[in-house]
């Protein structure tokens, strides 16, 4: 059994005076919307539905903060990336996100999920920017690496590492799927919490 298996939901905040308290650690899980976040988080804590598998992408706006153990944090930021969203709601999802980056002083580091099949892209190098502004610590999990063959996910996580690779941002494939990468991710996540 991983540290992540007891993990609870604490709370959903659409605001920041919503957010849980702003004590001890905590790892955040970002990226566009169907890029397999939800699964992503699924898997590392082998809890099939703490956070939601959603067929309608961009529909949660809502950052749900769970507890790994006392003080001890992972964090669900809604996602990005989807082109029906009104303006309003993602002027919204900004105003949040800022917010959330500026201000959160546990936050050690963000775990950007990126769909390996479509490799990072410009709203992806924003967060990562966003998280390495105030000296976070930044790992990519390159999602669905079940979907391509070796060569192909090879190629995607050298083309990831060397877009990656002034700012210290580390990568790695990642499938849920295939139950690939999740040890790796979780003693990511351990050291960042520890
Ligand atoms: N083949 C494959 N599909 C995946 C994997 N992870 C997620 N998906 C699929 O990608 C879609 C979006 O997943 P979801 O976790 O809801 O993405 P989110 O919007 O980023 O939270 C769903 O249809 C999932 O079944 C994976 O490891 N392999
Ligand atoms: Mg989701």
């Amino acid at each position: 059994m991983s540290n992540y298996s007891q993990v609870k939901f604490l709370t959903s905040a659409a605001a920041p005076s919503q957010f849980a308290p702003d004590r001890g650690r905590e790892a955040a899980f970002a990226g566009r919307s169907n890029a397999g976040k939800s699964t992503a988080i699924n898997a590392i804590t082998e809890r099939s539905g703490l956070a939601r598998v959603s067929r309608t992408p961009g529909r949660t706006q809502l950052i749900n903060f769970f507890e790994v153990s006392p003080e001890r944090r992972l964090v669900d930021l809604p996602g990005y990336g989807f082109a029906k969203v009104p303006v309003m709601v993602k002027e919204r999802w900004l105003g949040l996100m800022q917010r959330y980056f500026d201000e959160r002083e546990s936050l050690v580091g963000l775990i950007l999920i990126v769909d390996s099949r479509r490799g990072l892209g410009q709203q992806d190098a924003a967060m990562l920017e966003w998280a390495l502004a105030h000296g976070r610590r930044a790992h990519v999990l390159l999602s669905k690496a079940d979907k391509l063959n070796r060569q192909e996910s090879v190629r995607v996580l050298r083309e990831t590492q060397t877009a990656c690779a002034d700012a210290a941002v580390t990568a790695q494939l990642f499938s849920a799927r295939a139950h690939q990468g999740i040890e790796e991710a979780r003693r990511v996540m351990d050291e960042w919490l520890a």
